[in-house]
Parts: structure tokens; sequence; C-alpha cells
């Protein structure tokens, strides 16, 4: 085995929401709904803290920012209203609305025999998927019922790594969220943030998108840990 082939890596771990497809303004709107029945505008800053966040991790914060004190089955009825607006709106993917550039990767990804999978907070993760015709490209799939804690603890990622029987330093993670960074540099992986740097400075490396993402892009990073 050539000696650089000894550290590239095994496995890329796929955000959804935000790096596979743009669900985060689904999410924004849906939570404004339910926000402002408790008079409180839910801001651009806000939903940045609610990104990679769990449904009731989310519900949780809003009721703080909007200063309501209530019952749990109020807040788990606020949640559940909001799914079913989030979901009315998640009717209409296709597999058009995939991200630039995340279709080709993960077809060069299994071309090459790297692992694929997805690490997502969500519990509507194989919902969307199936709508975006990605069901079947993923070798493991650890969502929001998998879990039971939300990034930025590092649990999904490592759950991710565990199931592909892949060490956490082999895998990258693809993330747009400043919790997902966080939870990817505490289970001891690579990560690429994709989307604002401001928001993401802590990834090994920030881009806007994936669309011109190559496997030996994510090579350099495992290799030189690119800061
Ligand atoms: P659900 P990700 C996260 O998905 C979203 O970023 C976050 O906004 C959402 O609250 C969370 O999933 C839970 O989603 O209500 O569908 O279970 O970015 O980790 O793919
Ligand atoms: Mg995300």
């Amino acid at each position: 085995m050539p000696s650089d082939t000894m550290h590239n890596i095994q496995a890329v771990i796929f955000d959804l929401d935000g790096v596979i497809v743009d669900t985060a303004q689904f999410h924004y709107n849906a939570w404004k709904t339910l926000a402002s029945e408790w008079d409180y505008a839910l801001k651009h800053e806000d939903n940045e803290q609610l990104k990679g966040v769990s449904r009731m991790d989310s519900v949780n914060k809003i009721a703080q920012w909007a200063n309501v004190h209530t019952t749990t089955e109020q807040l788990l009825d606020v949640a559940h209203r909001k799914n079913e607006i989030y979901l009315n709106f998640c009717n209409q993917l296709t597999p058009e609305h995939v991200l630039p550039g995340i279709a080709p990767l993960i077809e060069a990804l299994r071309a090459s025999g790297v692992l694929v999978s997805l690490g997502s907070a969500s519990k509507n993760a194989r919902f969307v998927l199936d709508k975006l015709g990605l069901l079947d490209v993923f070798d493991v799939i650890v969502d929001g019922n998998d879990v039971s804690k939300s990034k930025p603890n590092p649990e999904v990622f490592l759950k991710a790594a565990h199931h592909m029987g892949v060490s956490p330093q082999d895998c990258v993670v693809l993330e747009d969220a400043p919790a997902g960074v966080e939870a990817a540099l505490t289970a001891n992986m690579k990560v690429i943030g994709l989307g604002d740097a401001s928001e993401l400075q802590k990834a090994h490396l920030v881009l806007d998108n994936a669309k011109n993402l190559s496997l030996g892009q994510l090579n350099q990073i495992k290799i030189k840990g690119v800061a």
C-alpha cells in the first residue's frame, strides 16, 4: 500500500438540512409561525442557533427567548404543529432540490470505495431523502430517531462511524451549522463547513457549497489537517 493511501479518508458523513438540501428555510418559516403565537418575532440570528438542533431542544430555546413558561404538554403540542407545517413544505421536494455538487460527490465517493453516511438531527431524514431520491445511496443512515443527544453533542457522528466500522479520525463531516461543526470536532473528525465562513470558522475548511468538492480535496484535509 503506498504510504499516502494509509492517510486517505475512509468515510464521509453528510449532514442533511443545509448540506444535502436547503430545508433550513422551511424550518425557519415553520418556527416563525409558531413563535408568533408567543408574540416572539424569530430572527435570522436565532435561526442560526437552531440549525442542527433537535426539535424539542429548538422549542425549548424559543420558549426561553420568548420568555414563555409553559407545560411540557404545550411544548410538545407546539413541536408537533411545527412539524406538520414543516412536512407540508417538504412535500414539494423532488430530486431537483438536491444542492449543487452533492449527487456527483456521493457518486464519486462510492466509486472510490469511500463509505458514505448520513448524520442528521432530523427525525424526518428518511422522508426527506426519499423525496430527493437519495434513500438508497447511503451505507449508513443515523438520524434524530437514533440519538438521544442533540448536536453539538457528537453522538450522531460517532454512531455513524461505529456503524460503518471506521475510526472517527478517518471520517470527514460536511456541515452547515456551528453546532454540527462543534459536534464533528468533538468526535475527533475532520469537518468541512458549507456556507457562511463567519459562522463556521472552526471548521478545517469552509466552502460556499459542495459544487467543486473532490475526493482529492477531502484527502488533503485528512493528511494535513488543513486549518
Ligand atoms: P426535525 P440537520 C436538523 O437537521 C435541522 O438543522 C434543525 O433545524 C432541526 O430542528 C433538526 O434537524 C430536527 O429536525 O424536526 O425534522 O426532526 O441539519 O442535523 O440535518
Ligand atoms: Mg444542517
